[in-house]
């Protein structure tokens, strides 16, 4: 395992801790960078383990593999574990591994509180899947954790809401440290609007989980006293309003889709250009644009909750300013095309996987459009067309920007170069079969399928099969993914000094840095 942890760049060092103390211990930027990545990885397994079978209990109407309540808890935790466990730390890990470097700096402003924020997610992700075997099985709530079930729910509830407190304090201290270090330990000369649009990305997304989290953990904690002491913030019957979690919860979970697809927009903000041999079209107006989508964001949050009773006046507000967000979203999409246009193209796997995330992002976001549609919505709510929609944005939005910056970046990360051919082999496969799996869905929901529901009416079936039948191929897809990654750090050929001519946004790294420091060192001093 050590062979596959160990990352190139580090010299050897007499009071060096060796092992599991060196990685329990550490505070270099490029170390907790790769934990989080492969702990990422790892919860994209335990999630994806769950999907699957999710999608072989839909295989064919009526029960087959897990009863209704195991179904539910399943739905529920696959979706926790892969917004929090998989894509959010894929992005901390790109972060940490690319900020110092992008704006050379030495290391993160404060590592060892970047120590912490890695070290509090193994145990939340043990909590997590606990909560499918304590008493009472995992709590078949949904990922949205609406009262009144919350209330009711198994014990493992109690276990979700500890864990979301932990991930949530993991989240806050990441983005303090990210804004510090962007703001306070760029290079000489280096000016905010230089930076790589990756790093200007990640400073939004900081701020929108310092604004959101602490949301997000008030919904939760007043979920807990609801169910232990005797409070009734969503309970009817005590006073309490149901509505009031999701609006609360909502206010969280709208910028939440955006903490995902932000850093993701950075990552393609760099690939892009770099195998369109031109510099990244319109700097200036990609920060705007991300800027007011994150404000935005915080402006549509009862687009969730349409058939709650709400006025009409509040539907056509939520309406309108979902639809506004259409506008800096397609300032950027105009961008990263503009960057294409007559570049001298070539389509490596990062490059693929760049390219496979705009036409399918895209197709997510014209669907969520279609959403945004008071009328429509009514219809589509709570169908399988809000999962097609969010798995558009989720997987071929943030998951392929996520596999690109792998592919992009590996060969800076391991000094070595991925095999082209399997790289290519692992977009195709992931390409075809995500679409097999997920395109169908809009047709389930248009044809009135609900979500969340372990067995469906025949007239499904054919959609379901097929669509499960993607899934698999979407998830042994992914063995091909670990088998390239742990090829090129055991036997890859050595990359090439200036790979990608250089132009992977880190450009800055040849301006010089302080010496190394190790764990027991003081970390660099703020500027
Ligand atoms: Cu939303």
């Amino acid at each position: 395992m050590s062979a596959v942890l160990d990352t190139p760049g580090h010299h050897e060092h007499a009071d060096r801790p060796t092992g599991i103390t060196r990685w329990l211990t550490t505070t270099n930027h490029k170390d907790i960078g790769t934990m989080y990545l492969w702990f990422s990885f790892t919860m994209f397994i335990v999630g994806g383990i769950m999907a699957l079978i999710i999608r072989t209990e839909l295989f064919t109407p009526g029960i087959q593999v897990v009863d209704p309540d195991r179904f539910n808890a399943l739905t529920t935790y696959h979706g926790l574990i892969m917004v929090f466990g998989a894509i959010m730390p894929a992005f901390v890990g790109f972060a940490n591994w690319l900020i110092p470097m992008q704006i050379g700096a030495p290391d993160m402003a404060f590592p060892r509180m970047n120590n912490l924020s890695f070290w509090l997610l193994p145990p939340a992700a043990l909590l997590l899947i606990t909560a499918q075997f304590v008493p009472g099985g995992g709590a078949g709530v949904g990922w949205t954790m609406y009262p009144p079930l919350t209330v009711q729910a198994p014990m493992a509830m109690d276990l979700t809401i500890f864990a979301i407190h932990i991930l949530g304090m993991s989240s806050i201290m990441g983005s303090i440290n990210i804004i510090t270090t962007v703001f306070n330990m760029r290079a000489p000369g280096m000016g905010m609007m230089r930076i790589p649009m990756f790093c200007w990305t990640w400073v939004i997304t900081a701020f929108l989980l310092l604004a959101v989290m602490p949301v997000l953990a008030g919904a939760v904690t007043m979920t807990l006293t609801d169910r232990h002491f005797g409070t009734s913030f969503f309970n009817a019957a005590g006073g309490g309003d149901p509505v009031l979690y999701q609006h609360v919860f909502w206010f969280f979970g709208h910028p939440e889709v955006y903490i995902i697809a932000i850093p993701a927009f950075g990552v393609i903000s760099q690939i892009i250009p770099a195998f369109a041999r031109k510099p990244l079209f319109g700097y200036t107006s990609m920060v705007y644009a991300t800027a007011s989508i994150a404000v935005l964001s915080f402006l549509v949050w009862a687009h969730h909750m349409f058939t709650v009773g709400m006025p009409v006046e509040a539907q056509l507000y939520f309406m309108y300013a979902t639809v506004l967000i259409a506008v800096p979203t397609g300032v950027k999409v105009f961008n990263w095309v503009a960057t294409a246009w007559r570049g001298s193209l070539s389509f490596e796997t990062p490059m693929l996987f760049a390219l496979g995330f705009l036409f399918l992002f895209t197709i997510g976001g014209f669907t969520g459009l279609v959403l945004a549609i008071v009328p429509i919505d009514v219809q589509l709510h709570d169908t399988y067309y809000v999962v097609a929609h969010f798995h558009y944005v989720m997987v071929a939005g943030a998951l392929f920007s996520a596999f690109g910056a792998i592919y992009f970046w590996l060969p800076k990360w391991t000094g070595k170069m991925y095999d082209e051919r399997l790289g290519k082999l692992h977009f195709w496969l992931s390409f075809i079969f995500f679409n097999v799996a997920f395109f169908v869905q809009h047709f389930l929901g248009l044809a009135g399928m609900p979500r969340r529901i372990p067995d469906y009416a025949p007239q499904f079936a054919e959609f379901n099969m097929i669509s499960s039948i993607g899934a698999w191929g979407f998830g042994l897809a992914q063995v091909l993914l670990l088998y390239i990654v742990v090829k090129t750090i055991r036997s890859g050929k050595p990359a090439e000094q200036r790979q990608w001519d250089g132009a992977d946004g880190l450009e800055w790294t040849h301006l010089p840095t302080p010496a190394p420091y190790h764990s027991f060192e003081t970390p660099p001093v703020l500027k």
